[in-house]
Parts: C-alpha cells; sequence; structure tokens
C-alpha cells in the first residue's frame, strides 16, 4: 500500500510512523542552558513529546535560534486532507494559442505586478517573462498572449489604471512578504479597487500568486484564483483559458466586436 492509499499517517524520522518531527523558531533570550530549557517547555506544549534540543544558536544580541527534534502522537487522516485541487485541464501551448485565437480571436491581456512594498518579482517574472521556470516559458511566450509586465511595488489604483486602459482580461498580483499579513491586506484593497472600479460584468478576473497564500482563501481574499508554490506559467495559462474561454466566463464587453467603456 502507497503512503496515498493509507487513510492514517504519522510522521517519519527513523523508522516508519515512528512520529519524529523537527521544528525551529526563535526566543528572546540569550542562548544559554535556561533558554534550551525554554525551547523544550515551549515544544513540550506543542505536543513534542520527548523534545530534544538538536541545535541552539545566538541571533543577536538577547534572542536564539532553536531546532528541536521530538516525537509526535498525532495521526493524519489523509481522508479529512482538504486541498484546493486543479480544476481545469492542463492544456499544451499549441491548445492554449489555438483556443484563445479561435474563441476570443484577439489577443488575451494579462496585466502583472508586484503590489504594496512588495519587491520580490522572481515569481511572477517566472510566470510572465519568456524565461519562465522549471523548464516551462512564461506567458510572454504563447503567441496568443500580450503581457503587461509592470514590476514590483506598484500601487493599486495604479494598477486598476493600468488594467483599464491596456483592457485586460485578467490581472496578475503577486505577494510574496507576508510580515503582518501584507500579503492578505494587500490582496484584500486589490480586489475591493477592482470592484470599485469595474461593474461585475466588465471586471478583469484577479489571479494573486505567492508561496505563502491558502489556495482556499479566495472567497475570503475576493479574488477569482490563488497559485501557490511551484505555479508554473502552463498552469496560469491553461486555468486563464478555462476561465475566460472555455467556461464562457468571459465578459460580454471582451469579447473582440465590443469595447472596454469606462467603469460606471
Ligand atoms: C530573492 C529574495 C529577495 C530579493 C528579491 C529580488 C527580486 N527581484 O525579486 C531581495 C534581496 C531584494 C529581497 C529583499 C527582501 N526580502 Co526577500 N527573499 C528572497 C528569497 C531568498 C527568494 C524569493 C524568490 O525569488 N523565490 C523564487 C520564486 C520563483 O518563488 P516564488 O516567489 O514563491 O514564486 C512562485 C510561486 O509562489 C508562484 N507565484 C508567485 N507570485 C505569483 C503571482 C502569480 C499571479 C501567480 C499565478 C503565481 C505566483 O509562482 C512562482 C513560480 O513557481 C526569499 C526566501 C526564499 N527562499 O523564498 C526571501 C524572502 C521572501 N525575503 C524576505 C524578506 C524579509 C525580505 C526583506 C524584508 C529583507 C529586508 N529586511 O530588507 C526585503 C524586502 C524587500 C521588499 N521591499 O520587498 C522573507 C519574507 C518573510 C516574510 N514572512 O514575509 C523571505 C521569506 C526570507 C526569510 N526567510 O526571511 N528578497
Amino acid at each position: 500500500m502507497t503512503a496515498t492509499e493509507k487513510k492514517i499517517v504519522r510522521p517519519y524520522g527513523d523508522m516508519t510512523s515512528d512520529g519524529m518531527v523537527q521544528v525551529s523558531f526563535t526566543l528572546p533570550v540569550p542562548c544559554d542552558k535556561r533558554s534550551e530549557g525554554a525551547a523544550v517547555q515551549l515544544a513540550t506544549k506543542m505536543g513534542i513529546d520527548p523534545a530534544m534540543v538538536v541545535h541552539a544558536k545566538q541571533m543577536g544580541e538577547g534572542y536564539t535560534f532553536f531546532v528541536v527534534y521530538g516525537r509526535v502522537h498525532h495521526l493524519v487522516d489523509m481522508s479529512q486532507v482538504v486541498v484546493a485541487e486543479r480544476d481545469f485541464p492542463l492544456l499544451g501551448a499549441k491548445e492554449i494559442n489555438t483556443a484563445i485565437k479561435q474563441r476570443l480571436r484577439r489577443k488575451l491581456t494579462v496585466v502583472g505586478a508586484c503590489i504594496g512594498t512588495d519587491a520580490h518579482t522572481v515569481g511572477i517574472d517566472a510566470i510572465l517573462n519568456v524565461k519562465g521556470i522549471a523548464g516551462e516559458k512564461g506567458l510572454e511566450y504563447y503567441r496568443e498572449f500580450r503581457v503587461v509586465n509592470l514590476g514590483a511595488q506598484v500601487s493599486v489604483p495604479d494598477l486598476v489604471e493600468r488594467a483599464r486602459t491596456e483592457r485586460a482580461d485578467a490581472v496578475l498580483v503577486s505577494q510574496v512578504v507576508t510580515q503582518r499579513d501584507a500579503h492578505l491586506h494587500n490582496t484584500k484593497e486589490m480586489s475591493a479597487a477592482f470592484r470599485e472600479a469595474f461593474p461585475a460584468e466588465r471586471r478583469p478576473l484577479l489571479v494573486v500568486g505567492g508561496p505563502r497564500f491558502d489556495e482556499l482563501a479566495t472567497g475570503e481574499l475576493g479574488v477569482d484564483r490563488i497559485f501557490g508554490r511551484g505555479t508554473t506559467p502552463r498552469d496560469v495559462a491553461s486555468y486563464l483559458v478555462h476561465s475566460l474561454i472555455s467556461a464562457k466566463q468571459l465578459p460580454s464587453t471582451h469579447l473582440p466586436s465590443k469595447r472596454h467603456g469606462a467603469a460606471a
């Protein structure tokens, strides 16, 4: 029986299902014997028992970083695992270009940016730029996509305005920094601004991505789709074709014969 077929699983350290895990954290205390005791106390309260400090290192004055190794007694019930499964077909480049060309009969425009103070552009560039990621070319490589990459630290009003002038079918936003939940606040601000600026039938598809999003949180964040770690350009291109073309959710104003008008 493979791990995915098993219903109940436990972590693995030295021997199958021995329950061993490793965690790391920082405590605001100087690095000494007492701080190690504090780390063990925290780990025990987290359900790690017995807990061993396997690494302790002073991080500046008055702070210590710990790695703790130990046993948990919790079980994982695989039948209760809930994740955002891919609910659209993964298409090849040719199918993607053909679908856009035949059904949309014009290029599909995406406007991408890192918003707020976030300057981590590697992720959005991996999706948009020709060089791509993981052996896949980015959306710029697809003949039928028109890509406008605004880069880093774009303000929400500027993004909304540019999406309007470029007549974006989809807006792709990256958020990597999660300090003080910046990624959540910025995304909510962005989605609210698009809802305010566009009537529902003219609003571009809102897609957000980054390594620390919960892909199930679309409703809470007000976006159409969230992509997480390991996303490839083909995932995104397939999703856009599915949502804007195959599932026929293309707003009437996005069809070739009509023009975008100003928001009501
Ligand atoms: C490179 C890097 C930088 C570079 C960024 C250069 C650049 N042009 O992007 C520099 C040096 C500038 C930098 C600065 C900072 N950084 Co930095 N950085 C990193 C690092 C090492 C790698 C990030 C990266 O490029 N990953 C590779 C890409 C390909 O992965 P990705 O972003 O996850 O993207 C993939 C998916 O998430 C998804 N995706 C991402 N975006 C989107 C968008 C859409 C629409 C879609 C569909 C998919 C998608 O698809 C991508 C491809 O699979 C990470 C640590 C790490 N190992 O992750 C820290 C990290 C992100 N940085 C961090 C921090 C704290 C900072 C600074 C605040 C440090 C400081 N004190 O100055 C500053 C902030 C600057 C700012 N204003 O944003 C922290 C963030 C912690 C947190 N809780 O938020 C991290 C996690 C490091 C750490 N462990 O502390 N950083």
